[in-house]
């Protein structure tokens, strides 16, 4: 297959060097347009992937079969819709993000819209990608459209396993934000690895059980109970990571928060519930955000 890859960050990369490695033809696509993108991934097992690909070549995109977006959230929406007129009208596109609320910005695009969530973790040290741990990557359909591209999960499974399919993907999509509306804000605010959140079951169990509650109304089936048990393990299994929103905060850079609390606030408002504690910790991650985009302009 000939795949596009929207974003060359740790994710990017890793599918870059996975879909290639199982002979798959691929380019990279940089927002700031280049020529070239390097791929420079160590493998779970130790092994280097070292390796220069072409990118932002529209003609490679208008022959698409895939484009594979591993952007940011708030950065998905205005890029896709830029490269949709390129792209062709049949060409799925798999959308890999944190936090929820792309799909409905990209309610009028034509092609298939396929959703993603990953435990696959990447991170960047200087110029290299380490893929720190193997996960599972769950897709399924975004839109209408998207509905008959189960061949893709296995066409995946087989560059980057373990690949799983689902017919209603929004479940999986929610569960993965109750565990972001936890761990996300809570590491930004206290500058600390995702293990040492086991000091804050209180805050931890109030998140889950507003999260709960908006759940149910959205038609998922879920309990404060079973959101808790999924959160911990987790925490557990990331003890030493450094979450993605801390990360962003560390450097200064735009958080994920409208995507991940801020889509919880307004499925919460739809439906007229109140969600005071992840409300507080929207503002709180906000005016830290606010505080250092507007000392920098
Ligand atoms: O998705 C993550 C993130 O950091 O954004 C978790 C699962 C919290 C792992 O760190």
């Amino acid at each position: 297959m000939k795949i596009t890859v929207l974003g060359c960050g740790a994710l990017g990369q890793l599918w870059l060097a996975s879909l290639f490695k199982q002979g798959h033809e691929v380019q990279g696509w940089l927002r700031v347009p280049q020529p070239f993108c390097h791929v420079n991934v160590i493998e779970t097992d130790g092994s280097v992937f070292n390796q220069t690909f072409i990118a932002n070549d529209p003609d490679f995109l208008a022959n698409s079969d895939l484009l594979l977006v591993t952007l940011k959230a708030w950065q998905v929406s205005g890029a896709v819709k830029t490269l949709a007129s390129t792209l062709p009208v049949h060409c799925p596109i798999l959308l890999l993000h944190n936090g929820m609320g792309t799909l409905e910005e990209l309610r009028t695009i034509p092609q298939p819209l396929l959703s993603g969530v990953t435990t696959h973790a990447a991170r960047r040290d200087g110029n290299l990608i380490i893929h720190v741990a193997n996960g599972i990557t769950h897709i399924g359909p975004g839109n209408e459209a998207g509905n008959d591209f189960s061949f893709l999960a296995d066409m995946l499974h087989h560059a980057l396993p373990e690949m799983a399919w689902h017919n209603d993907i929004q479940f999986a999509n929610w569960k993965k934000l109750a565990v972001n509306c936890v761990i996300n804000p809570l590491t930004a605010l206290y500058n600390c690895p995702n293990g040492e959140l086991r000091h804050h079951q209180f805050e931890i169990t109030e998140i889950c059980q507003e999260v709960a509650v908006v759940m149910e109304r959205e038609g998922h089936h879920t309990s404060a109970e079973d959101l808790l048990y999924y959160v911990s393990n987790v925490i557990e299994s990331t003890a030493a990571n450094i979450s993605s929103m801390l990360q962003d905060v560390r450097v200064e850079r735009h958080t994920e928060i409208d995507y991940i609390t801020g889509y919880l606030l307004q499925r919460a408002r739809a439906h007229g519930l109140s969600v005071p504690v992840n409300s507080r910790l929207y503002e709180q991650i906000k005016r830290k955000e606010n505080e250092y985009e507007r000392s920098s302009t």
